[in-house]
């Protein structure tokens, strides 16, 4: 655990901003609070201010800050081989998979590093599918996705992506995409008419779309109808899986199992980048040797460490602390008198308050005023608060929390 100040020249968090913003793109806009250490639910500024994290490196961090037992298999493993490349084996990735496979329930895992790899593994997983297995044209191969998504940041993922802030200025794109809306059946239906789709990519729930969780029954019969078209359905759960949503993933609240399921951030427990891809043999196996991979991919650390992150998960009933304190959460996000709170939505310990402005006061306010009451948390698409803290959270401590947001936001009371 760092506890000195690393940087003795450097001392107040603006010194770090400034520094940042010399020698940095300018490719985020962060809160400006400057963190140099965490613990379980907690972390500190340079300043040795201790606050509530919110936000949990937008859910990679499930398991808490700094994991004992996360760390322990990344420093055991660190001392002993951290990286092999694919080129040779070695006696950490299959104990990996194996285990990762039986957890998920899959017969088969390609391991990458982030969830836009993940993401990107997955078309490519599909789009083979649908030449060698379904018998579509050559390189006429289509994927359904919804509008709001986020699944990434590289070319072709923002080629999927209706937000102009993801894709403006980086064209031209992949085609092969139809965009329909989120949580819209009949328009699923209609696009499912085409005989050249290969697969529907849905977030169960959308995290960056502001926490947006669809009808009752959407991802079943979601599910159901890409079954009867012969599409495979590809769940996006590097945001909403590992517990995040009260189930292990969020398909599971509606017994969905996913054809090719992508898992990112917290596999690790936000230690270190590790996303995974999970289908079986049928699907899996039309990749053949030499047809995808990457350096860092199932790395002997990654193999570890994620081992241990998805032990923390049962061992420490992560899905039912979220499920419980969630509901706890909601209720008391609920109480809130303020005009500010427009709408309260959410599954487990994913959440969001949709803000309207009042007195000109925004998100962005209710965030900084929050940050000087010991929480912080960051505003997605300007009016949208996202809350969601390690799961490791006691119901203290969620109550602490909630009285602190509450406050916060009853102070803007006009
Ligand atoms: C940023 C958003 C969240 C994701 C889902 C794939 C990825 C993400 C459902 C890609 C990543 C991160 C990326 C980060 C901020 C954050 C984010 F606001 F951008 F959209 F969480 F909502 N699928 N989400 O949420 O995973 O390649 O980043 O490992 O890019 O600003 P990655």
């Amino acid at each position: 655990m760092i506890t000195e100040n690393l940087y003795p020249s450097m001392t107040t968090s603006n010194d770090y901003i400034k520094k940042e913003d010399l020698y940095g793109a300018h490719n985020y806009h962060p809160l400006p609070v400057v963190l140099e250490r965490g613990e379980g639910v907690f972390v500190w500024d340079v300043e040795g201010n201790r606050y509530f994290d919110f936000l949990s490196a937008y859910s990679a961090v499930n398991q808490g800050h700094c994991h004992p037992k996360i760390l322990r298999a990344l420093h055991d493993q660190a001392d002993r081989l951290t990286l092999t490349s694919r080129a040779f084996y070695n006696n950490a990735l299959g104990e990996y998979e194996a285990y990762v496979t039986s957890y998920f329930g899959y017969d088969k895992i390609l391991p990458m590093n982030t969830g836009a790899e993940g993401d990107e593994t997955a078309l490519k997983l599909c789009r083979k599918w649908g030449y060698l297995k379904k018998g579509i044209p050559e390189n006429q191969a289509k994927i359904i996705v919804c509008e709001g998504n986020f699944h990434g940041r590289t070319i072709t993922v923002i080629s999927m992506s209706t937000d102009p802030e993801s894709y403006g200025g980086f064209g031209p794109f992949t085609p092969g995409f139809i965009k329909i809306p989120y949580n819209d059946i009949a328009a699923l239906e209609e696009a499912l008419q085409d005989p050249d789709v290969a697969g529907f990519l849905v977030e169960p729930i959308q995290g960056e779309a502001g926490v947006y969780v669809p009808d009752k029954g959407y991802l079943k019969q979601a599910a159901d109808l890409c079954k009867e078209k012969n599409v495979l359905f590809i769940a996006d759960e590097v945001q909403t899986g590992i517990a995040r949503t009260g189930k292990l993933l969020a398909c599971d609240h509606e017994h969905v199992r996913p054809d090719i399921l992508i898992l990112g951030k917290a596999l690790s427990g936000g230690v270190y980048p590790i996303s995974a891809v999970l289908a079986d043999d049928e699907i899996m196996l039309c990749i053949k040797p030499g047809e995808h991979g990457s350096t860092f991919g199932g790395n002997p650390v990654a193999a570890k460490v994620a081992i241990a992150a998805l032990e923390v998960v049962k061992e420490e009933h992560l899905a039912e602390n979220a499920e419980y304190l969630g509901k706890l959460f909601r209720q008391k996000l609920g109480e809130i008198q303020s005009g500010m709170v427009e709408t309260i939505r959410g599954k487990g310990l994913l959440n969001a308050i949709i803000i309207k402005p009042i007195n000109g006061k925004t998100a962005w306010d209710v965030c900084m005023a929050m940050k000087e009451n010991g929480l912080i948390a960051k505003p997605t698409h300007d009016h949208i608060i996202r809350f969601a803290p390690p799961l490791v959270i006691t119901e203290e401590q969620i109550l602490e929390a909630s009285r602190i947001i509450r406050t916060t936001i009853e102070s803007f009371a006009s």
